[in-house]
């Protein structure tokens, strides 16, 4: 059933007001979301696996940043996704990946311009929060892919895969490569970044083992997924840190860049490079020799399944609680975990064996 319209003029109202305004003027028709156990803000209702895929949604994408290959990929799957389902896609988004303020109003704009569902990659945990709960408050089901936000202030979160396994990775590749000893460095998107954070910390608790005594991390800098900030901060690093021996990138814009920059130095090939990236972008660094191997994930099949989820949701088969389990088309059947997160699967080792085929 669509939404009132009543409810979609509060959505207006709040999205143009003071949210104290809107409160009270919308007091007696807005439906409050329901916190479960789990932590993430599940719709309030139950779940009913067998209703009918509801057609003819709009579902909006607010990419941590446009004109970023990688979320291009990733908005695209969600495109190709809601076509297949009989929905519709539109993408808006900031062209910084550092504009928390412009992303806090192209909520407010989706909001107001009454979507069914938003599929967001935030650029900050907390930031977004008020403006999404209140598009929550209007019935509009929010999801968070790539970055999350706080997980009361989302229906549900599309991980790329476990921090876990993107984090403790990251570090173990980079010690096979520079032989257990030396000091490394990371460089990483903007300071605020909710995923690059996680897999920090991640990577930080997996260079407790002892097996990692001889290693030191001595910075963690931050390139704003901008190319030329990250690739003078690459530049930086190496005249900070003469004995840098490599530099783990957890960011498609960072590892491109610092790619770029090693490959035309003199550290080409000694000091050594890993992180996230792109096929595309990192071919030509891995067939010059500045970059063995580096991961990622199929960008297109996590935008797929931020639509599929959102579909999901606004058609009542979920609500973002533990437990629930739904199908998400030809990616297959997927069950929500804890805090309402939802992984993709495992993430894929790229190097020079296995490069060529991949087009993403
Ligand atoms: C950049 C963004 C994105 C991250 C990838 C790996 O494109 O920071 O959030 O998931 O890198």
């Amino acid at each position: 059933m669509r939404k009132s319209t009543i409810r979609r003029t509060c959505a207006a109202l709040a999205a143009v007001t003071s949210l104290a305004l809107a409160a009270t003027a919308c007091g007696g028709t807005t439906k409050e979301d329901v916190k479960n156990e789990g932590g993430s803000a599940a719709a309030g209702g139950k779940a009913d696996p067998n209703a009918e895929t509801k057609k003819g949604l709009t579902v909006g994408f607010l990419p941590k940043q446009v004109n970023n290959p990688y979320f291009t990929v990733a908005d695209k799957g969600g495109e190709k996704a809601l076509k297949e389902l009989g929905s519709s896609y539109k993408e808006v988004g900031t062209s910084s990946g550092t504009d928390t303020a412009g992303q806090v109003s192209y909520v407010n704009t989706l909001t107001q311009q009454q979507v069914d569902a938003i599929a967001v990659s935030a650029q900050d945990p907390g930031a977004l929060c008020t403006a999404l709960k209140q598009a929550m408050k209007n019935d509009i089901k929010v999801v968070t892919y790539d970055s999350d936000t706080n997980p009361d202030c989302r229906n549900a979160f599309i991980s790329q895969a476990s921090a876990d396994d993107i984090g403790r990775t990251q570090v173990q590749q980079m010690a096979e490569q520079i032989g257990n000893k030396g000091e490394i460095a990371i460089l990483s998107a903007a300071q605020t970044a909710t995923n690059q954070n996680a897999w920090i910390e991640i990577m930080k608790d997996e260079l407790k083992d002892p097996k990692y005594k001889d290693i030191k991390l001595v910075k963690v800098a931050y390139g704003d997924d901008d190319a030329q900030k990250s690739f003078q901060q690459t530049q930086g690093l190496l005249q900070e840190h003469p004995n840098l021996k490599g530099i783990i990138s957890p960011t498609t814009v960072g590892i491109k860049a610092a790619a770029q920059y090693l490959s035309g130095s003199k550290y080409k090939g000694k000091v050594k490079l890993n992180g996230l990236g792109t096929p595309n972008d990192m071919r030509k660094y891995v067939k010059n020799g500045t970059v063995e191997a580096f991961e990622l994930w199929d960008p297109a099949k996590l935008g797929e399944l931020a639509a599929r989820t959102a579909v999901a949701l606004s058609s009542g088969q979920i609500t973002g609680k533990e437990g629930e389990t739904f199908k998400a088309g030809g990616l297959g059947e997927y069950t929500i975990g804890k805090d309402g997160v939802i992984d993709l699967g495992k993430p894929t080792v790229f190097n020079a064996g296995n490069i060529d085929e991949f087009d993403f």
